[in-house]
């Protein structure tokens, strides 16, 4: 099995923290969104959408979509971070759409993506104010349930031990850390996403999204 990522992507590094906590044995394939690796025939071949992740399969089968891949993959080692237990799962599956259609809709897109990515900024300063106004707020309203209903109880999203919705959502809320995003007013998501990024598996796969931050804060601030 090989899975096409950028060390850098949102929708790549939950993955990358699957493989690592599970020491799955995947071929790691880079594809540099910045050198628009992801734009070239060969890898359009294997995902139309040109985006990553993409794992292909050793048959030549092609399963794309991050909350796909997670499940596929941590099924197919019958690894506990996908609980095999029916309620156990529909919880897990549960919290990866909240985030993936919800809270990332939102905070991604609506917040986030915007202020860092020319292609989601709007030319129209007005309307980009609106657009990030808009944005703070529902991300407000996201933050507010993660921390007060699914973050009030256990250490993890899904209670004491860590599942793969706690790699996809914590990878969507570290998207914050490109903006200097504060999450101080949610004490129970500060406190969840301290320990998912004090876990070896994320300090084993998040240099390069660490060294970019870096690279952005220091942007900001000759900006500032
Ligand atoms: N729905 C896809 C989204 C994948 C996605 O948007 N990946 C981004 C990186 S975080 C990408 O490859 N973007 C390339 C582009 O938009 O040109 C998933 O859940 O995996």
């Amino acid at each position: 099995m090989k899975l096409y990522y950028d060390p850098i992507s949102t929708t790549s590094r939950p993955v990358l923290l699957l493989i690592q906590d599970a020491r799955l044995p995947i071929e790691l394939v880079e594809i540099s969104l910045f050198a628009e690796a992801h734009r070239s025939p060969a890898f359009t071949a294997l995902n139309p959408s040109q985006a990553v992740p993409a794992l292909a399969l050793d048959g030549g089968q092609v399963i794309t979509e991050v909350s796909a891949i997670l499940k596929f993959l941590a099924e197919q080692a019958r690894h506990p971070a996908y609980p095999a237990d029916l309620k156990a799962r529909a919880r897990v599956n549960q919290l990866m759409d909240w985030f993936n259609t919800g809270f990332y809709r939102d905070f991604g897109y609506g917040l986030v993506y915007p202020q860092c990515i020319p292609a989601y900024a709007h030319t129209n300063a007005t309307t980009q104010a609106d657009i990030l106004r808009r944005g703070a707020e529902r991300s407000a309203r996201w933050l507010g349930i993660l921390n007060d209903h699914f973050l009030a109880e256990g250490p993890w999203l899904c209670g004491e031990a860590v599942t793969i919705a706690d790699y996809l959502g914590g990878g969507f809320v570290s998207l914050g850390d490109w903006v200097g995003f504060d999450l101080s007013p949610w004490p129970n998501v500060s406190r969840w996403m301290s320990a998912l990024k004090a876990t070896s598996g994320w300090t084993a796969t998040h240099g390069p999204f660490d060294s970019f931050l870096a690279m952005m804060a220091e942007q900001r601030r000759q900006s500032a």
